[in-house]
């Protein structure tokens, strides 16, 4: 029999699926302005210990190379293996490749709680990062340089996705937590800030001495976070974290959200070619070969209005 899954099949969720108790969880209309004002979101435990502990054992596997699916094409995907002996890792599009992380990303608190920080009616998946950061890392190895994550999604319509991340065990000041701006995805207009943008740089400072210098009054967050805790932050929020100092891996699952409105858009180099980004590789090219943003096998639905 034919009937053997070959890749992760999601399901759409709605706020009717969503429990009295979940209901509860989701951001407030004042939690929501917060993330209008602010740019990012810190929710309660809204994920089961269960789920986490799984998908922090899957998380292992994924760094030995074990799939459950695997993508079409990794030429432009991440894709680190333990064997490297790198001390920090990361893995994309896991979500597609691994099904206890299918199963987090589908988890419905998730798009339920992303339809209602960005306010639209559906909610797709557009991509994913599995970030991990092996314990006593005392030197700048362990940073993830500054950036906003639209920097990297320029074939992107929208100025309205955002990611949420899930760190795979309580995440202490010294692991290294993911750091926000606060508000500064209103300096998106800002062009002086995006030569500093680089997730693979392994400094702060430069941007550091940047904000000291012009953004004096600006204010900083970590996102110290309890197992089943995630933040969320928009797409233009400006984001780094350090190095984990701790006894303790530190992993975290980023999955990056598409909002209902965004589509492709085509753009150029400035040496005229076409510009495109890794996930344009594993997509589906609509009718006139241009890469299809809601491609539901790599793009599922994950949340609708019903
Ligand atoms: O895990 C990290 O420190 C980086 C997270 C990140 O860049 C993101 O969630 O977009
Ligand atoms: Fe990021």
């Amino acid at each position: 029999m034919q009937s053997e899954t070959r890749k992760a099949l999601f399901t759409t969720y709605s706020f009717n699926d969503l429990t009295a108790e979940q209901i509860d969880l989701l951001p407030t209309e004042a939690e929501v302005e917060a993330f209008q004002n602010m740019g990012w979101h810190r929710t309660p435990v809204i994920l089961p210990d269960e789920l986490i502990e799984q998908a922090l054992n899957a998380a292992h596997e994924v760094q030995k190379g074990v799939r459950d699916w695997r993508l079409k094409d990794y030429s432009r995907i991440n894709d680190d293996n333990i064997s490297s002996g790198k001390r920090t890792m990361n893995n994309e599009m896991v979500a597609l490749q691994k099904s206890e992380f299918k199963v987090l990303l589908n988890h419905p608190m998730i798009g339920a709680t992303a339809a209602k920080l960005a306010q639209t009616n559906s909610i797709r998946a557009f991509g994913d990062s599995l970030f991990s950061k092996k314990p006593r890392i005392d030197s700048d190895q362990g940073i993830i340089g500054w950036h906003t994550d639209r920097a990297y999604w320029p074939t992107c319509t929208s100025h309205n996705m955002l990611t949420v991340w899930i760190p795979l065990q309580d995440c202490t000041i010294d692991m290294g937590p993911v750091v926000y701006i606060n508000g500064s995805h209103k300096w998106k207009d800002d062009a002086r800030l995006r030569s500093y943008y680089n997730a693979n740089a392994q400094s702060l400072e430069e941007m550091n001495l940047f904000l000291k210098r012009e953004k004096p009054n600006h204010t900083r967050v970590a996102m110290t976070l309890k197992k089943g805790q995630v933040s969320f932050h928009h797409g233009y929020t400006i984001h780094a974290s350090k190095p984990n100092t701790s006894n303790q891996e530190r992993i975290a699952f980023a999955a990056h959200l598409q909002d209902d409105a965004n589509r492709y858009q085509k753009q150029y180099r400035p040496d005229g070619s076409v510009l495109s980004i890794g996930y344009d590789t594993i997509c589906k090219k609509d009718d006139e070969g241009l890469p299809d943003y809601s491609d539901p096998d790599v793009f599922p639905m994950l949340f609708r209005l019903k």
